[in-house]
């Protein structure tokens, strides 16, 4: 996971861009982009969250005080300035309200009552941004990050605690138990890293400011904002007690709120879904989802497999990645060596290359699970990083 910046230089870059920002908003104009101080790796949206000190809630000062401040003492100092910026006062806030109180069936008034008090967090803008070019991808390094004693104790602790509800997943869904701790241990290190960002707040910045320099997704940030606020309205929850990641995923689980309202379901029949405080509707939603992203009942996730020596045919067998393309025959043909379950093995399967920096890749042979795992998280070192973990935590209870 990411490297966090130095606590000094992470606090002064806040510190400037909400100075940037709410003297623009003071002047009436759109916020500067925010300084990406130093860009942190972020393996995908979903990944897991981080505690962000600048996410705390402080309360907003007076703009008229504000500006006088930044007018008289342009000079950046220590201070009492706010650490964050309503939306309030801004007309493209208020306009993506209106939208999204059409596209989602809510009151306009309830909508621009809840968007105006949402805060851009400068912490969310610099968190969104990609790993630093040439970072190499290190299987073996990632895998050490989860598959770790205190992490594994701590999936046997939750694995005992929720067992019923485990299994009751694994039957109606046949997703494993070892695959939902997996996933949970990875994400959240079973509630430990939750994420401290109201999720308003992170998506609102993320939909409103998106930050340059890399790819825009505030497309898809505002329809999670849009279904965020139609998810506290029909769980008739403030939608600014709700907290998360920088990317606004919610709980044990880190559902995006658009999959919580396509995928979760209330899996202990009181009447209403929680994906951030009920574990028993996290077990059954993460199930559910894989069901629905094409788990298949009792298959295996992969198999062991050689990669062809010829570079001709492993190329051939990379190109697809991890979508499974090639039979066991397929890719017997093509010079790899799968074990003897593999070349049993009756779907379709990818040869998956998992980097270890300067030393040689590791792979495996993927089945249609590796994928559907792949589906939560779309990285295959997130996807074989759930599942030795949750082998880990199996064969330690
Ligand atoms: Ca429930």
């Amino acid at each position: 996971m990411p490297a966090v910046p130095p606590a000094a230089t992470a606090r002064r870059s806040t510190t400037r861009a909400v100075a940037i920002a709410s003297l623009a908003l003071t002047l009436g104009a759109m916020p500067a982009a925010p300084v990406a101080a130093q860009a942190v790796s972020s393996p995908a949206v979903r990944g897991e969250a981080r505690p962000a000190k600048a996410a705390k809630a402080t309360p907003a000062a007076k703009p008229s005080k504000a500006a006088q401040r930044r007018v008289s003492s342009p000079k950046i100092q220590s201070d009492n300035a706010p650490d964050a910026v309503t939306y309030g006062r801004r007309d493209d806030a208020m306009a993506l309200a209106d939208q999204l109180a059409q596209q989602h069936g809510l009151a306009p008034d309830w909508v621009r009552a809840q968007l105006a008090q949402a805060r851009y967090q400068p912490a969310v803008a610099r968190l969104i941004m990609p790993p630093p070019a040439g970072t190499a991808k290190n299987w073996a390094a990632y895998r050490a990050r989860f598959i770790e004693p205190e992490r594994v104790r701590a999936g046997v602790a939750f694995w005992a605690t929720h067992q019923r509800w485990l299994d009751a997943a694994a039957e109606r869904y046949g997703v494993p138990a070892d695959i939902v701790v997996g996933i949970i241990g990875v994400e959240t290190f079973y509630g430990r890293v939750t994420g401290n960002f109201r999720v308003l707040d992170a998506l609102a910045t993320l939909s409103l400011d998106f930050p340059k320099g890399r790819k825009d997704r505030s497309d898809f940030f505002r329809d999670e904002l849009g279904q965020f606020l139609r998810l506290a309205h029909t769980e008739q929850v403030a939608p600014t007690s709700i907290k998360g990641s920088f990317a606004g995923a919610i709980g044990l689980g880190q559902f995006m709120p658009g999959s919580i309202n396509r995928f979760s379901v209330d899996f202990d029949g009181d009447g209403h879904i929680d994906m951030a405080n009920n574990p028993a509707d996290v077990i059954g939603s993460v199930a559910h989802y894989l069901a629905e992203h094409g788990w298949q009942r009792g298959m295996p996730t992969h198999h062991a497999v050689k990669p062809p020596v010829d570079t001709a045919d492993r190329a051939a067998l990379l190109a697809p990645d991890i979508l499974p393309s090639f039979t066991a025959a397929q890719m017997a043909e093509r010079g790899a060596v799968l074990d003897a379950a593999g070349a049993a093995h009756p779907g379709p399967m990818a040869l998956v290359e998992l980097q270890n920096g300067d030393a040689a890749p590791s792979h495996v042979a993927g089945t249609q699970n590796f994928y559907a795992v792949t589906r939560y998280n779309w990285s295959s070192y997130y996807a074989l990083a759930v599942i030795e973990l949750g082998q880990a935590v199996a064969a330690a209870r």
